[in-house]
């Protein structure tokens, strides 16, 4: 590993573009091993101290200025260790309070390129600690003679065109940064005066009605955060809830999300707007869809009103969002409020190999 870099200085890295999201992909042996010394490193990379990341390769939006860090794992079930980033561009800092399920969609194919994990003729199967919340996800790559093919006929809402399918299966991710699945110990709580669901299932998640402030959930994104007051008021309920989820406070944190709700107008089981947390996301994150599903399909929670009844083992959920659907499958477990696995499709590409260039002043 590395010292801290100097100015003009090169460090490896890969641009990839995992499901809807975009980031900067790095070997954690090409980072210095001191946390501060990386995290100076990466926002000078990124781009920071404002939002449009000029000086840097960010794309100036929370779903373009991602990290991952990756390295070979010791934990007997895993092949790769993820450290997922988020940079806060305009507050020069990284949260690394959640995980990301967009950027480990790239997860596996980066691994795979950088030699850390051997290809197989045909399907790869890349078992990857999640670092941020300590879960295991399996990720099956498309490797045709041992080599990792993008191109391919999946299509996923929110991406033009079609590419290679990335398997996402997990087991074991409720209460991944809460520490249970309904962190609150009640499927319903009230909190500044709005009824809603708090739950973790890979990712915090508030469910809220919409109508509950004041929005149909249908409105454009745009619209949304351009509605000072109604983001106002999510912004409240997020504080408050934050703590009873056990995240402690959360004003400084990306977690939880909040997700707004709405019956269903396209075929699938609801329709969503998600705030993630300041800026209403174009589609829905990954982990988040998988919370969303999973408040589908517990009695009496704020999303269950919205969806019919099945008590099929094995369930696919469509989450509706503003760009198109995300389906979850979910198999539920032996008893209540439990679920053995979840898996989900996503696509990945690499966009760009090569060196980022340390900024400073080198003269
Ligand atoms: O929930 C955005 C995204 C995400 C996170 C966010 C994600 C997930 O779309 O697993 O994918 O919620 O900040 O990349």
């Amino acid at each position: 590993t590395p010292a801290s870099p100097r100015p003009g200085d090169e460090v490896p890295c890969t641009l990839m573009r995992g499901g809807t999201s975009k980031g900067a992909y790095f070997l954690a042996t090409d980072l210095p091993a001191d946390a501060a010394a990386r995290d100076t490193l990466i926002l000078g990379a990124m781009g920071h101290g404002e939002p449009r990341q000029i000086d840097g390769i960010g794309g100036g939006t929370p779903l373009t200025t991602k990290v991952a860090i990756v390295s070979r794992s010791t934990h007997e079930h895993a092949d790769i260790d993820y450290l997922f980033g988020q940079v806060v561009a305009h507050e020069s800092r990284i949260d690394y309070a959640p995980t990301c399920g967009n950027i480990l969609a790239g997860v596996g194919p980066f691994a795979i390129e950088q030699g850390l994990v051997p290809a197989r003729d045909g399907d790869t199967a890349v078992r990857i600690r999640m670092v941020n919340t300590d879960s295991l996800c399996t990720a099956v790559i498309r490797t045709p003679d041992g080599r990792v093919q993008y191109a391919g006929d999946t299509a996923i809402s929110g991406v033009p065109g079609t590419a290679a399918p990335v398997l996402l299966k997990f087991a074991g991710i409720a209460g991944s940064s809460c520490g249970a699945l309904l962190p609150t110990g009640r499927v319903r709580d009230v909190v500044d005066g709005v009824a809603v669901t708090c739950i973790d299932h890979g990712m915090p998640v508030v469910v809220l009605r919409a109508s509950a402030v004041g929005a149909s959930g249908y409105e454009t994104p745009q619209s949304l955060d351009a509605d000072v007051a109604l983001k106002a008021r999510v912004e409240r309920i997020r504080l408050l809830a934050g703590p009873l989820m056990g995240l402690g406070d959360v004003a400084d944190k990306v977690v939880p999300k909040m997700t707004l709700v709405a019956p269903a107008i396209d075929g699938g089981a609801i329709h969503t707007r998600t705030f993630i947390p300041k800026r209403c996301h174009d589609a829905i994150g990954v982990l988040g869809a998988v919370s969303v599903a999973t408040a589908c399909l517990m009695d009496d929670s704020v999303a269950a009103e919205f969806v019919p009844r099945a008590d099929a083992r094995e369930q696919y959920l469509s989450i509706e969002h503003p760009s198109g659907e995300f389906t979850v499958r979910l198999v539920l477990g032996a008893r209540p409020a439990e679920f053995e696995s979840v898996a989900l499709l996503r696509t990945a590409r690499a966009l760009f190999r090569g060196q980022v260039v340390i900024p400073g002043n080198d003269s």
